[in-house]
């Protein structure tokens, strides 16, 4: 999808606030209602207003090509569901209150899907019967209600929430679990791409099932789940999954050399084990947000729904399952726990709503504003995503409002340096500024 590549501050709706909002408990959903990025529309509902809807989509776009990077197929199904396949499964007694039920005017069963194993298996045993169909990765990015008895924390638990669900159908046990590794690769590099270090650690499965799961788990104090884990995992260098896929042996020691150190969560921790295991100096009790969840689950929803497939030997056999979230909108708020400081969000490029924020020191000044309007034309046709402070505004506004929006770099022009022939750039993270020419600004951001 293509955002917009430059807009204007003047005529961009992005209602920052000075002050801090009073409901809000945790810097990422203080940061992102000041920000102008979200607002609440009911408990756990939120509206996206355009520098959040950037973010969210950026997010979705990593997400995504990594998925297609391991050979996941996109699709995307119905937000509503019919309560008829949940009964087949035995979820729909299972989900209890979580699930948000609704009745249609011809009075049937519907519901707002919570997530899709049902659905998808559906699809699947309709259309797929032989062993040629498989292996078979899909995967959608859909908005899922949760009817959550404690939404908080903004996006970080929601009602309403965007989720990518993946989805594996395989012959065997052994191919499913290449699948699951496959998946699992996918997600270390989608973590790393948006600049955090989530942890796999072993988890519970809850009401989706299965024997094997793991949670992508990121520190930070505001976390909703208790976990322990080695120290190495904090240093250990998540980025490297230069692997090849279609090798199940590699990508299985791959998998094996990031789950071989301890790390659990609080459901699946052995306080035995985490002792023996690790030396006390290297133990981290923390807490931390689930980022991500994976499952494997061999027939549960494929033998209830009629998911098999013919062998080449002509039998009959149940596919082995398993499904993989990320929790999109989740890692707005998520991204933000990890990066930011006491002037606001400090965006990493990768997923930063513009890479470039253009500062006019004395609008109205013919000198800044044509060294401005030049620079702006030549960002969008260097393809440099850039938001222009063109406001008639105080210089301590336009400076604290895109300190607070978190862009990663600034182009701060005034009267002195357009006299000087000279911009000032500004390092968001690190606070580093230079002076340089225009052109120079460009040629480095436009690199
Ligand atoms: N069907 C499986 C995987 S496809 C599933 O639903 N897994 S899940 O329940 O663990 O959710 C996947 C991810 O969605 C979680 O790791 C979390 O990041 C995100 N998530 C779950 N509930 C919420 C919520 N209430 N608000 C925001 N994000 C959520």
């Amino acid at each position: 999808m293509r955002l917009s590549p430059a807009v204007r501050v003047s005529t961009y709706f992005m209602p920052t606030m000075r002050d801090d909002p009073a409901d809000a408990q945790i810097v990422s959903h203080r940061l992102m209602l000041r920000s102008g990025m979200i607002r609440q529309e009911s408990a756990g509902i939120y509206s996206w207003l355009p520098l959040g809807f950037r973010v969210l989509k950026k997010i979705e776009q990593i997400v995504r090509e990594e998925q297609d990077r391991i050979g996941a197929h996109e699709i995307l199904m119905p937000t509503i569901q019919s309560a008829d396949l949940w009964r087949k499964s035995g979820r729909y007694d299972d989900y209890g209150k979580e699930m948000l039920r609704i009745t249609d005017r011809h009075e049937r069963d519907m519901l707002f899907g919570p997530t899709n194993e049902e659905m998808i298996t559906d699809i699947f045993a309709e259309h797929a019967k032989s062993y040629k169909n498989v292996p078979l990765m899909m995967y959608h990015i859909q908005w899922k209600f949760r009817d959550e008895v404690r939404p908080r924390f903004g996006v970080m638990r929601g009602r309403e929430f965007l989720m990518k669900d993946a989805y594996s159908f395989d012959l065997d046990a052994e191919a499913g679990r290449h699948s699951y590794n496959k998946q699992f690769i996918a997600y270390l590099r989608t973590y790393s791409r948006m600049g955090l270090q989530a942890i796999p650690m072993a988890a519970d499965t809850g009401p989706i099932g299965g024997d094997m799961s793991h949670e992508f788990i990121i520190l930070a104090d505001t976390g909703e789940s208790e976990v322990f884990c080695d120290k190495s995992l904090l240093e250990h260098d998540l980025t490297e999954t230069d692997v090849n896929l279609s090798d199940p042996a590699a990508v299985q020691a791959l998998v094996d050399s990031v789950t071989a150190p301890y790390a659990a969560t609080d459901e699946q921790h052995d306080t035995a084990a985490f002792e023996a295991e690790v030396p006390e100096d290297r133990r981290v009790t923390a807490r931390g947000i689930e980022v991500g969840h994976i499952f494997f689950f061999a027939d549960k929803y494929s033998k209830p729904l009629g998911a098999s497939v013919t062998t080449s030997q002509g039998e009959q056999v149940d596919v082995q399952m398993g499904s993989y979230g990320v929790g999109v909108s989740r890692l707005a708020g998520g991204i933000i726990e990890a990066c930011h400081d006491e002037n606001g969000i400090v965006w990493p490029e990768a997923v930063a709503p513009f890479k470039v924020a253009l500062i006019n020191l004395r609008q109205g000044d013919e000198g800044t504003d044509g060294v401005c309007e030049d620079l702006y034309a030549k960002f969008q046709a260097a393809g440099v995503e850039v938001i222009y402070d063109d406001r008639e505004e105080r210089a301590g506004v336009k400076f604290s409002d895109m300190d607070l929006i978190g862009i990663p770099w600034q182009i701060i022009v005034g009267p002195k340096g357009v006299k000087g022939g000279f911009v000032e750039m500004k390092n968001r993270k690190t606070g580093e500024r230079e002076e340089l020419s225009a052109e120079a600004a460009l040629a480095k951001l436009a690199a």
